[in-house]
């Protein structure tokens, strides 16, 4: 039987917060708005999803490097749409002590305009190309919609942004498919369901020739971006001059890429898993993996704590991140309620009738199915349930997700069912901006663009102006 979820989606904002304070990821009190502090336990969670995104990045011929995090207000002024849009959200450094300093700084909102000079320097000709280098790194915005632990801050503190530069158009376009790859990726690794959408014309990132983003639906309806790939042609190259020489002795700007994933990676963990007793985390993320709870017994105490150890030695000698919870003040019913808030994806019991049997009771984070094995076997059946949890997880919220996004063909529809919060619509559109701008105001949420990863065979009519189309588009409110 799982978990019920009925809080995780009635309550849905209240639940995220609460769980977030309560299982210790990050503790969001901190006295500016949009600033939050890493909890040890959720520090450790993130070090262990930025690692996957480290090595996938690594292996696919990414280079880390790291950038200042102020630049100054000239280059940032440098590509007219990126400052135009950027300029009102970046906090601004003016002193230097109680000197004014000549030339603003801006505390990176995103590091374009601090990475382009350098790209101007370092690359000469077309032997120099590729590059693609990114960094991990806090960046600031000055966001004025509601802020939100995780998912919108103003100090983003784990921003993963990378940046690439090529020779021709084509190897951008390829980068960009290959950038789309990455994330799939890493989503699928962490089992989070996402919508791959080209944003409309009027929603791409600033200076971009286009952006595709990665979408998350959430239990209250609304879609959550939690990653975007940007081709930026070379808008940011013509503005800040970054030429190589071609083969044949010309001159050309670069052609760029960038590509971003922040902490609503982590969100999306504790929102696509979590249930009404907290969070559920996939086992090759979780701090901890597998919790061992001894059930006193009187007069079979020392043969219980004897197999306690044994487990915990065992387990530890293949490498499983494991923690035993031998605290005597507290019930074991109160140490399940604890761990499974924290979302520990495996809980070994022992108990007197475990002992006799030489065996123990291996219980799963998200059913709570308990089943027993062998002591001896403690090892295999662990690895065995984490990869049959890991599974289930990942197909659980697919399943989840994919309930929630709806055919309509008609603006009305498509309204009544954002309004109840039943997820994504999607309606024939004939791709005009006019008819997407309307689309909008008269279902009042978002209009998240064309599916990438479907592909349409049929032919409709546009909602708004009934023109034949065979493009669908994505809408609906958005965080
Ligand atoms: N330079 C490119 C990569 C860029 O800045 N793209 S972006 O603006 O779309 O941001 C990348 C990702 O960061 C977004 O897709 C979103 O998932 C995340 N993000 C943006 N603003 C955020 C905020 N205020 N808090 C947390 N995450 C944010
Ligand atoms: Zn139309």
């Amino acid at each position: 039987m799982p978990v019920s979820r009925d809080r995780w989606s009635k309550e849905f904002g209240e639940w995220f917060r609460s769980v977030l304070l309560n299982a210790e990821i990050m503790d969001y009190r901190y006295p500016i708005k949009g600033c939050g502090v890493w909890l040890p336990y959720g520090f450790k969670l993130r070090k262990n999803v930025l690692k996957i995104l480290r090595e996938l990045l690594d292996s696919t011929g990414h280079e880390e490097v790291q950038f200042p995090l102020l630049i100054p207000e000239t280059s940032l002024a440098k590509e007219s749409r990126h400052v135009r849009s950027f300029e009102d959200e970046c906090f601004w450094v003016t002193h230097g002590g109680s000197t004014p300093l000549k030339v603003r700084y801006a505390l990176r909102p995103t590091s374009e305009t601090a990475i382009n000079p350098m790209l101007k320097l370092w690359i000469r000709s077309h032997r120099d190309l590729p590059v693609a280098i990114y960094q991990i790194v806090n960046v600031f915005r000055y966001e004025t919609k509601a802020t939100r632990p995780l998912i919108r801050m103003r100090e983003v503190t784990t921003f993963k942004e990378a940046h690439t530069a090529h020779a021709t158009a084509e190897e951008a376009e390829k980068q960009v498919e290959k950038a789309v790859s990455v994330y799939k990726r890493f989503f699928d690794s962490i089992g989070v369901p996402y919508l791959i959408s080209k944003r409309p014309e009027w929603d791409k990132f600033a200076g971009a020739e286009y952006s595709i983003a990665f979408d998350m639906i959430c239990p209250d309806g609304r879609v959550l971006q939690i990653g975007t790939v940007h081709n930026l042609g070379q808008n940011f190259s013509k503005a800040f001059d970054v030429t190589y020489e071609t083969v044949d002795g010309g001159r050309e700007y670069v052609y760029q890429t960038c590509y971003g994933i922040s902490e609503r990676a982590i969100a999306s963990i504790v929102i696509a898993h979590g249930d009404d007793n907290g969070l559920v985390l996939p086992y090759d993320v979780a701090p901890i993996q597998v919790v061992v709870i001894p059930i006193p017994y009187k007069g079979k105490e020392e043969p219980i704590n004897e197999a306690v150890r044994d487990v915990v030695r065992k387990l530890e000698a293949a490498g499983i991140r494991v923690e035993l919870d031998d605290r005597e003040d507290l019930t074991p019913g109160s140490k399940f309620y604890y761990w499974e808030l924290r979302g520990v994806p495996i809980r070994v019991e022992v108990g007197p009738r475990d002992v006799e049997r030489g065996e123990v009771t291996v219980v799963r984070r998200d059913t709570l199915e308990r089943s027993g094995c062998k002591l001896d076997a403690v090892v295999e059946k662990v690895v065995e349930t984490a990869k049959q949890m890991t599974a289930d997880l990942s197909k659980r919220a697919w399943e989840w997700m994919r309930k929630h996004i709806h055919y309509v063909d008609s603006l009305e529809k498509a309204e009544k069912l954002i309004k109840e919060r039943e997820g994504v619509a999607q309606l024939f559109w004939c791709g005009s901006e006019d008819c997407g701008r309307e689309i909008e105001e008269r279902v009042d949420a978002r209009v998240l663009g064309v599916p990438m990863d479907e592909s349409l065979e049929r032919e409709g009519s546009c909602v708004v102006c009934g023109r034949r189309t065979r493009y669908l588009v994505r809408v609906a409110a958005a965080y």
